[in-house]
């Protein structure tokens, strides 16, 4: 069985993102699927409180946001340039801007009829309408702005020149290969150009020429998975081993880490481990059994619980 989970939805830019990467490494991964919207019952065992997607599982380790996801498959990829510790602060720089402002714009030039119709097809009304009451709430509990239905498509516009810039005279963002970078990059315009079909990248043949290449990557060996059998996964395994836990006075106690951005609902657990890049906790379910819970420092906010 692959080690990889990826619990993920369609639509999901970010998880496209993640989807992709594994494309790249030619991983072998399974994926669950979850509605685009809380709740999302298969999950809650896993991830408790944690409301984004996608999420990652390795055994009983389950691994939230992209930050770190991105680790764990630079690590069984043995590809460092893949995570974010692997590059150089320009890259991180590049990274932080495009998965938060830059994705913002893309989600908020991509919005069309056209984008609703599709979603529509592929689910049902009820759930276009639940999903659109969930974002219109999820947006103004925000603590980011997203730039207006107005502005949106100038930030885009501005992203697409620095890109073409960059191609002019290599075939990756910041080399002749791929890092964490191209994989940022990739999922806010494969919104715009694959999931809503808008031509709104046309005119720009570098950006086209390399969004090319990174789909002939695709997704690499994947397989269905139920959630239950996920479960199941969690149950037989044990947490892996944490590397020695920074001092921290909250070590061992009830904790929430909550997301600073967006979809802010804090994630319950015991803290078992303090990182240089991450939170552990520790929580139980009679489905999964004990799982390790793993956060990132960066984003997102600790707190006693
Ligand atoms: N910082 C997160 C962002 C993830 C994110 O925003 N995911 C979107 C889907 S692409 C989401 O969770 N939206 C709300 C939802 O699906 O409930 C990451 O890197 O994983």
């Amino acid at each position: 069985m692959p080690d990889l989970i990826l619990h993920h939805y369609a639509m999901s830019p970010f998880a496209e993102k993640v989807r992709a990467m594994m494309g790249y490494t030619g991983l072998s991964w399974s994926g669950v699927l979850h509605p685009p919207q809380p709740p999302r019952k298969k999950l809650m065992p896993l991830a408790g409180e944690y409301r984004k997607i996608p999420v990652a599982q390795i055994g009983a380790d389950v691994f939230c946001d992209t930050r770190l996801i991105t680790r764990e498959i630079a690590r069984l990829s043995g590809q460092p340039r893949l995570a974010l510790a692997g590059c150089d602060e320009e890259v991180r720089a590049f990274v932080a801007k495009t998965d938060l402002e830059i994705f913002l714009a893309c989600v908020m030039s991509a919005g069309s009829p056209k984008l609703l119709f599709r979603f529509w097809r592929s689910t049902s009304t009820l759930t276009v309408i639940r999903f659109l009451r969930d974002r219109i709430q999820m947006g103004r509990t925000a603590t980011v702005r997203a730039a207006s239905p107005k502005r949106a498509p100038g930030v885009v516009k501005a992203h697409l020149e620095d890109l073409e810039s960059r191609l002019a005279n290599q075939p990756f963002l910041f080399g002749d290969t791929p890092c964490i970078a191209d994989f940022s990059a990739w999922h806010g315009l494969w919104f715009i150009r694959e999931a809503a079909g808008s031509n709104a990248i046309a005119p720009y043949a570098q950006v086209n020429a390399w969004m090319d290449r990174m789909k002939a990557f695709g997704h690499g060996p994947n397989q269905p998975m139920k959630g239950k059998a996920a479960w199941a996964v969690a149950r037989d395994a044990a947490p892996r081993e944490l590397p020695q836990s920074e001092d921290s006075p909250l070590l061992g106690k009830p904790v929430t880490v909550t997301p600073s951005d967006y979809g802010q609902v804090p994630v319950s657990g015991t803290l078992v481990a303090q990182l240089a890049d991450s939170w552990v906790l520790a929580r139980e379910h009679a489905a999964t059994g004990t799982v390790h819970v793993h956060l990132p420092r960066d984003g997102f906010t600790l707190a006693a619980g």
